[in-house]
């Protein structure tokens, strides 16, 4: 946890009424910002930009002011409740911008969305829920002007460029891990063919160019407490132009699993049909509309694809040594390759029979 004296520092210099000395308190299960739970009335969220993640931190929360506007606007006209289906942002007192900066580091304050809650497990029927959340989010961004959005982390999910940080890191081997991992990284480099598949589908004009959000891992959606409905897709950080096959990919990555990301016991990881099936009736039913025959033939893929380029990321983080993704013990990142690239071989034999669900 950061230092409790500096955050309430930062607090202080949001346009918030901060009362008698509210509690901050860890809050969420993101492996990038510092983000902090604040009982002030009504409670907030404080986060510290990770700075390692991201090089420019306040145009990170720049994009995210100019995404939430539009957001708002557009669920306004659609009838629903702005203030609860995005995110929103405290300015900061003195300077009216969405950030403070202190110290060389970007804070950010949102409203916590009320008797809402993130998941990180979801049955068939939440999934379809969150899937028709997700298709609201694309539609109500098509009209947002893309050239308005800094490209936060460049090529982010450009799953070559993932293969050759990937080979950058083995060649450098900064901590004499590299050895160890041999059949992690023969796994990851034997399926080189694949990882062009979309980017080259977005260069050649043949997968659309679309504003999307790119971490739509379960627990980026929240659902509301009591009706089950899902409301609102949050960690707007990485909303780019991009391809909607990875925003697919990711969501069933982590949703369809069968256990944690970072189970070890790999006998029981695996998709489960029934989770892809319902995320993907919910995809296609408020999407549907608008994917191009080549998205909808690769939606089975791209879930492989997705899968194994965070394998790649977590096992060149553990390379690395862990400098990207937040870490519980060591050896965590490792942990979390194997089990995605478990779930890429559970995957592999059965994307003809996956394909049947897009039909
Ligand atoms: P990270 O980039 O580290 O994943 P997130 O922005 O996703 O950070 O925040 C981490 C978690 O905190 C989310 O998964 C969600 O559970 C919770 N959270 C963040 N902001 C809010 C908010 N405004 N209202 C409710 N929950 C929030
Ligand atoms: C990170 O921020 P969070 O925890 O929602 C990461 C995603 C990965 C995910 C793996 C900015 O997501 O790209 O898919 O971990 N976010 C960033 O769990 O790198
Ligand atoms: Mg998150």
């Amino acid at each position: 946890m950061d230092d409790p004296s500096v955050l309430r520092s930062v607090l202080s210099r949001f346009s918030v009424d901060i009362g008698d000395r509210p509690p901050i308190v860890p809050f969420g299960r993101g492996h990038i910002n510092g983000t902090y739970l604040v009982k002030t009335d009504p409670p907030t969220v404080l986060q510290k930009i990770n700075r390692a993640v991201f090089p420019e931190p306040a145009r990170v929360v720049e994009n995210v002011a100019r995404v939430t506007a539009y957001l708002k606007e557009k669920i306004a006209l659609d009838g629903g409740d702005p203030d609860r289906e995005t995110l929103t942002l405290i300015p900061a007192r003195e300077t009216g911008l969405p950030y403070v900066l202190l110290d060389g580091e970007c804070y950010r304050l949102t409203r916590l969305i009320p008797d809402a809650a993130s998941r990180e497990t979801a049955d068939p029927d939440a999934l379809c829920r969150a899937a028709k959340t997700f298709g609201l989010f694309l539609r109500r961004l098509e009209g947002f002007p893309a050239d308005a959005l800094r490209e936060v982390i460049p090529r982010f999910h450009d799953t070559r460029a993932r293969l050759e940080q990937l080979k950058t890191a083995i060649a450098s081997d900064p901590c004499g891990r590299a050895s160890s991992v041999s059949r992690e990284i023969d796994f990851a480099l034997s399926r080189e063919s694949d990882c062009g598949v979309i980017v080259d589908g977005l260069a050649s004009g043949e997968i659309p160019l679309r504003v999307t959000h790119n971490d739509t891992k379960l627990n980026n959606f929240l659902f509301d407490r009591n009706s089950g409905e899902c409301i609102a897709l949050i960690d707007l950080d990485t909303v780019m132009p991009g391809s909607l096959l990875y925003d697919y990919g990711d969501a069933l990555r982590f949703g369809a699993a069968s256990a944690s990301e970072d189970e070890t016991d790999l006998s029981g990881v695996f998709f489960r049909r029934e989770n892809i099936a319902a995320f993907t009736r919910g995809f296609l039913d408020s999407l549907g509309g608008s994917l191009t025959e080549r998205e909808r033939e690769l939606l089975p893929f791209s879930i492989k694809l997705m899968t194994l380029e965070c394998g790649i990321r977590f096992l060149t983080d553990h390379i690395l040594g862990d400098v990207y993704f937040k870490t519980d013990y060591p050896g965590h990142n490792l942990a979390r390759a194997r089990n995605q690239f478990a779930l890429v071989a559970d995957i592999e034999p059965r994307l003809p029979t996956l394909s049947l669900l897009t039909e």
